[in-house]
């Protein structure tokens, strides 16, 4: 073993082994307890961030520790390799899209190396390749087979300058990427998958979830919107029509005072066919497209059709207006308004001077004061005829029953989920297999057509996608008739929603999924990545995961079983006023900060000696220039220093704050236990341990070393605290460097101490490990040994420490045998000088003794 700590020589040949040994190569083995454990993959974007470095670090330490369990564990990784990125870059770089991936994935697996991850890369996986996106495309039509696919016209960007469709990350405050013309909406026939007709189930599930955090689960539920409400379908006045609104507030309807419908509802377009200013209304709605985040605050707008409906219980006539706060998309675009007690409605009624009545009362029974803003607590009723005097969910019976009664109601339960548009007009995504014939029927691409290709070689002009551009490519046949491919392409959340299922059985041919190997596998054990997926990708995820199972391909209900979502890399950001007053931010690398006392920045200059300004600590990002280079630091102090230091920083799902000094102390940790093992090893071999003759001592730091295995133990493997499994580790390090290593079981010990922190510290620091097994003559190699054990009888507490009072104070505090009574306790502390003056010449009245704790004796 060498003196020095090397970690450039340590980390390249035991990842050299690891790939000669495939040691992190897997398959089913029915013998062994299995354990599956994802990262979410990466896209290719060209380097590797500390976000994925953190990730892929949580997934590692996860992985290394369920395998010294001794079970069967698959760790898989690839790429999310579609999407517009990669559009981009190749107008930029005058390359295309193909390449340019495949050159990040290149560079990019090779920094996954460096970082020692232990993953099976005969699964590797690329979405953007045909023997993966051939199953998705063939699933789909499996879908479209059972009813769950279906096309319709729906709104997309279009710039009317460059006569393209834009992704929404294209359109920057409303106008054009590349040329700035505002951007329209354009109604387009699109492809959708119907997500909806598993709302119940997305979000029933969600309960079976219980190593889900809470705040995705809350996120998912919110996201899916269920509510519970009625129907009401009133008959507009002199005409044949009826219009149906959707309330959740049937209670209220007493108070309803007129009714308002999307801009795109039937009755507003009749309307506005002998009513220019309403027409002209409706197409301004039309090219606003408001974001339903928005539509709570943004300005309400609206105008009278002319048309009124009839209140089915007071017989009043309302009045109808088109406002564009009504979604046409959800219930049944249409609301009837209560101004009274629906802030929206108040603010629209205000505007437009429409009447407001009240008909909920506060909570403490008196009326309420609505000259300023709606009420909207959920009350009893008043000014409601025979509804008066009931409380809520009565009231709201009462009122639907009737309406049922009627004829003019039903109860209906609806989602704010929508179905999942998955067409896009961009070239670098899977091609959707479908086809359109001469007819204009649209068939699903027959099985034996499938994939359906995307060309690779092709030259990218930033505006239309290559194989719309080209007339050929969309030609084919359909029984012999000539036929058009579809040229939009899938969303690319299509291919990161079943990749995890895929690993199962990479190579497989005969079909989507090798049924034996997924069932085996699945479903996942632990999955690691980032909150910002909490909702689209974990949704889809899910969801794709239910409709395998309804296709037969696996046996689960839920793809993951444990989530564990990690916290944001944070580093500090500096800048300076540049000459136009902008900010000009200068990266932490090339910073000098002295600090104060505390150890806060006080002052900050970059390297010409230019005082800058410190912005604070924020998510590392290309836009404040504060990303530090995982590489660099990988060349600066090795992989398994930045893996440790990750790890300890903070718990893994709080923000991380990058600190160099950190990366330094973590370092220094390393070359310590680097020190303490070449020195133990330079007294030659050890003697066997004998526990019996251990002194009391030696038998406190054996006892110390055995908590610390069952804290690292339950840290890592139950409570995924691993930043205080660390702490724990270093806590005892710090002992044993000031353990005495004279005799022969001193260092029988240390031989024992060293081998279990070797294993303790394998799944974050996996090659300085490695290394130390070897030189310690670990048996094997660490790769395949066993977890190490507590003895519970190394744990036993010998003895206590108990606190001597006399008279309630405080005099002595002594250890005595774990065994001892209270004789034996009052007789130990009586010997202690302290007690002993303070028993002098008087009689010991009473004794108070709380066993193991505390002695109390009362004298006078
Ligand atoms: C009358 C009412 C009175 C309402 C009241 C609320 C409060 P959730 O829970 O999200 O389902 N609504 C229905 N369809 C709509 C649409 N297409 N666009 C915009 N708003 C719509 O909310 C359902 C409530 O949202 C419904 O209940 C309706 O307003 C409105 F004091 O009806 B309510």
């Amino acid at each position: 073993m060498q003196e020095q700590y090397s970690p450039e020589e340590i980390e390249s040949t035991v990842q050299l082994h690891w790939q000669q040994k495939q040691t992190f190569k897997v398959t089913e083995d029915a013998s062994k307890e299995k354990y599956y454990c994802l990262s979410m993959l990466p896209y290719p974007s060209g380097r590797l961030h500390m976000g994925h470095v953190r990730n892929y670090t949580i997934g590692d330490v996860i992985s290394r520790y369920q395998r010294m369990q001794g079970k069967n564990v698959l760790q898989p990784i690839g790429w999310d390799a579609f999407g517009l990125p990669a559009e981009g870059a190749a107008v930029k770089n005058n390359t295309a899209p193909a390449p340019w991936t495949y050159d990040n994935i290149e560079y990019m697996k090779n920094q996954l190396k460096l970082l020692g991850f232990g993953y099976d890369w005969d699964r590797e996986i690329a979405t953007c390749k045909p023997d993966y996106y051939r199953w998705e495309q063939w699933f789909f039509t499996k879908l479209y087979q059972k009813g769950l696919v279906y096309k319709k016209t729906s709104a997309v960007n279009w710039c009317p300058h460059d006569q393209t469709v834009l992704a929404n990350e294209q359109v920057i405050e409303g106008c054009c990427w590349r040329c700035d013309t505002q951007v329209e909406r354009k109604e387009i026939p699109q492809w959708f998958i119907k997500i909806t007709a598993y709302a119940d189930q997305l979000l029933n599930d969600l309960d079976t979830l219980e190593s889900w955090p809470e705040q995705v689960k809350t996120m998912q539920r919110n996201w899916i919107g269920r509510s519970e409400g009625v129907e009401i379908t009133f008959q507009v006045v002199g005409s044949e029509q009826k219009l149906t609104v959707y309330t959740t507030r049937p209670d209220t309807f007493m108070g309803a005072t007129y009714v308002a419908v999307a801009s795109a509802h039937p009755l507003a377009q009749l309307a506005a066919q002998n009513n220019p200013e309403l027409s002209a209304f409706i197409e301004e709605c039309r090219n606003t497209k408001v974001a339903e985040a928005e539509m709570a605050t943004m300005e309400k707008k609206g105008m009278a059709t002319g048309l009124f409906v009839i209140h089915p219980l007071t017989g009043e006539q309302l009045p109808i207006w088109a406002a564009n706060f009504v979604l046409m998309e959800y219930g049944t675009g249409a609301v009837m308004a209560v101004p009274a007690h629906d802030q929206r409605d108040w603010e629209f009624a205000s505007k437009y001077a429409l009447p407001i009545k009240p008909v909920i009362l506060n909570l403490d029974g008196s009326q309420p004061d609505i000259s300023a803003a709606a009420m909207t607590e959920k009350g009893a009723l008043f000014n409601s005829a025979e509804f008066d005097g009931l409380a809520h969910q009565a009231a709201f019976d009462a009122i639907a029953d009737k309406l049922v009664a009627l004829g003019a109601g039903q109860r209906k339960v609806n989602y704010r989920l929508r179905d999942w548009g998955v067409s896009r007009q961009r070239y670098w995504g899977a091609p959707i297999p479908m086809i359109t014939l001469e007819d204009g029927t649209v068939v699903p691409t027959p099985e034996d057509q499938l994939p359906v290709i995307l060309p690779e070689d092709v030259v990218m002009d930033g505006i239309n996608s290559p194989i719309k551009a080209d007339p050929e490519w969309a030609k084919t046949h359909f029984n012999g008739q000539p036929a058009l491919r579809e040229t939009d392409t899938f969303d690319t959340f299509m291919e990161s929603s079943w990749y995890y299922a895929r690993y199962t059985c990479p190579q497989y041919h005969q079909g989507m999924l090798d049924p034996a190997a997924a069932n085996y596998w699945l479903p996942v054990d632990q999955y690691v990545g980032g909150i910002e997926h909490a909702i689209m990708h974990l949704m889809y995820f899910r969801f794709f995961h239910k409709l395998m199972r309804d296709a037969g391909l696996v046996n689960s209900d839920e793809p993951a079983k444990r989530l564990l979502c990690q916290g944001m890399v944070l580093a500090d950001a500096f800048y300076y006023i540049g000459s136009n007053g902008e900010r000009v931010w200068v990266s932490p690398v090339d910073v000098s900060v002295e600090r104060d006392e505390k150890g806060r920045i006080v002052k900050a200059t970059d390297q010409s000696g230019r005082e800058l300004i410190y912005a604070g600590m924020s998510k590392m990002s290309k836009s404040k220039n504060n990303g530090i280079d995982p590489q660099v630091m990988v060349e600066r102090y090795g992989a398994d220093t930045v893996r440790l230091f990750m790890m300890f920083a903070s718990p893994a799902e709080m923000t991380l704050e990058w600190q160099e000094s950190g990366v330094e102390g973590a370092n220094r940790f390393l070359k310590r236990l680097w020190k303490l093992a070449y020195e133990h090893l330079q007294k030659g071999s050890t003697e066997p341990l004998l526990v019996a003759e251990l002194n009391e001592e030696q038998t406190a730091l054996r006892r110390d070393l055995h908590k610390t295995i069952a804290k690292v133990s339950d840290d890592i493997g139950r409570r995924q605290t691993f930043n205080t499994a660390i702490a724990a580790v270093m806590e005892l390090m710090n002992k044993l460097l000031r353990a005495p290593q004279q005799s022969a079981q001193d260092r029988a010990l240390m031989q024992e101490a060293l081998l279990a922190i070797v294993r303790l510290l394998y799944p974050f620091t996996p090659h300085i490990c490695f290394s130390l097994w070897q030189a310690l003559g670990g048996e094997g190699e660490i790769d395949t040994a066993a977890w190490p054990q507590a003895e519970e009888a190394a744990m036993v507490e010998n003895s206590l420490l108990v606190v001597v009072q006399v008279n309630g104070k405080v005099r002595a505090k002594i250890t005595v045998p774990a065994d001892a009574n209270e004789q034996q306790v009052r007789q130990r502390a009586e010997q202690e000088h302290l007690v002993a003056k303070y028993l002098n010449g008087v009689t010991v009245r009473k004794v108070i003794y709380v066993p193991g704790k505390l002695l109390n004796l009362v004298v006078g």
